[in-house]
């Protein structure tokens, strides 16, 4: 799976040339072009030095510039300065974006519990971009108007433009807002990020208030709140929260909304909307203020390893193919490991979409390897594991005499035939009598809905007398 191909998406409505280009005509201002700039905690970036701080990089960056961070633990409260975009994900020699794999580079920004928002967005205008963290260990920010701390892993304050994607919220905390929170009049694409034992006394994984924009496949497991909204808080707001996997969180039942709380009294602004979640094992009611969406649905979610973190889907989790496909990430068709999404049938709920590595696998054939006195007429039939389709050698698939060495072997013409998981193989003429035949299914006879080549399978058979 090429991240270079997923990572395409990211700027596929035109090169970020065309992007800054856009936003220089909007500005009018700025005459420099958009830099990147690298940190790295080892100050080098392969040969080059670089800033060992993120804040350090920030300060040095201007509208429309993008800041690199490579891999390990930045213990650090950050300031983001509008339209300043952060990505993580690097292993610190990386010369274009498309290389990076944050999943294998993890690059942590870590507040270590000091007073705080791991990063402190006070109003980003311009589009700004959080991409590829993990984000920990915040206890958010008392900011002069504010009614409480908030925003334990990122406060986004007003009038925010901002793309959350890709990231880890684990182990924040604040009064309102664990994991992010998002204030006034802002407009937010976030997506497939995992939020993780973060916990407030409101809105332990995310709150969104007064604000706009999308909140979709996300995994929004084990946080808390004291009293309202375990997984999400939505106060004055219209955002669509769709595909998201909200299982697992904690409210104050007197306060309800273990899984989502929605105070609304703006006659101006529209309801949010919902649909297409799974919410599951929260404290119930799963809503307060808001009712499930016509396609929520309660399902065990079917992580491979809740207790490790490991938030990706199992190959039988009712969340595949489950979400809506109209609501994926703008501008970018990957999951958050960069698998491609949507695949499949649909977009699958939460972070993850499900996608089958395995080959298909052969667990009988009829006639069986070996045996003897099959009739002559017989048809070969060779079940697999899962759904096959016809793969790049189908056409090579063949059923043929074993003569003697003087003859050579001869095939039998045959209708080749696939149903489900079975593949049919019905001779067109009566085979000779008392002869071993031989099934050959070289590699890639058939293939699997991803595309996955069955491995070659050859195995023979001898005619009875009739
Ligand atoms: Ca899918
Ligand atoms: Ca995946
Ligand atoms: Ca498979």
């Amino acid at each position: 799976m090429g991240y270079a191909r997923n990572e395409e998406g990211f700027v596929k409505a035109g090169t970020l040339a065309t992007l800054v280009m856009t936003g220089l005509m909007i500005a009018g201002a700025q005459t420099a072009s958009a830099a990147v700039l690298r940190v790295n905690r080892s100050g080098y970036w392969g040969s080059e030095p670089v800033a060992t701080t993120v804040q350090a990089a920030i300060d040095a960056a201007a509208a429309g510039d993008e800041i690199w961070v490579a891999e390990g633990t930045y213990l650090e409260n950050c300031a983001l300065k509008d339209g300043v975009s952060l990505f993580g994900g690097f292993g610190g020699t990386e010369a274009s974006r498309a290389e990076r794999n944050w999943n294998v580079h993890r690059t942590i920004l870590d507040g270590a519990g000091a007073p705080g928002s791991v990063i402190f967005v006070p109003s980003a205008v311009s589009a700004t971009t959080i991409d590829g963290f993990t984000i920990q260990n915040g206890t958010g920010t008392n900011y002069s108007w504010l009614r409480s701390v908030e925003g334990g892993g990122i406060l986004g304050l007003q009038y925010s433009n901002l793309t959350i994607a890709n990231n880890v919220f684990r182990n924040n905390t604040a009064v309102y807002g664990g994991g992010l929170s998002i204030k006034e009049n802002s407009t937010v694409s976030i997506y497939n990020n995992i939020f993780s034992g973060n916990s407030a006394s409101q809105g332990g994984g995310i709150a969104l208030t007064n604000s706009h924009g999308t909140v979709a496949n996300n995994t929004v497991v084990g946080n808390s709140a004291a009293s309202s909204g375990g997984g999400i808080l939505s106060w004055n707001s219209d955002a669509n929260f769709v595909n998201n996997n909200v299982t697992s969180n904690t409210a104050d039942p007197f306060y309800g909304g273990g899984a989502v709380y929605v105070m609304h009294n703006s006659g101006t602004i529209p309801f949010p909307r919902f649909d297409n979640n799974n919410l599951f094992a929260n404290t119930l009611p799963d809503y307060y203020g808001a009712t499930a969406g016509a396609h929520d649905r309660s399902v065990e979610p079917g992580y491979v390893d809740a207790a490790n973190a490991d938030f990706r889907l199992l190959p039988t989790s009712a969340c595949i193919n489950a979400g809506d496909s109209s609501f994926i990430a703008p501008l970018t068709d990957i999951d958050f490991e960069g698998d491609p999404r949507v695949m499949y049938a649909a977009a699958d709920i939460g972070a993850d979409e499900w996608v089958d590595r395995v080959a298909p696998v052969i667990i009988s054939t009829s006639p069986a390897d070996g045996s003897s006195n099959i009739s002559r007429t017989s048809r070969v039939l060779v079940t697999f594991d899962e759904q096959i389709q016809a793969g790049s050698a189908y056409a090579q698939i063949a059923i043929t005499l074993i003569k003697t060495p003087k003859k050579g072997p001869e095939p039998v013409p045959i209708v080749k035939s696939i149903s489900g998981n079975v593949l049919t193989l019905t001779p067109t003429v009566t085979y000779p009598a008392s002869t071993p035949l031989t099934v050959t299914l070289p590699a890639g006879a058939v293939a699997d809905g991803t595309g996955n080549p069955s491995a070659p399978y050859p195995f023979t058979f001898t005619t009875g007398r009739r």
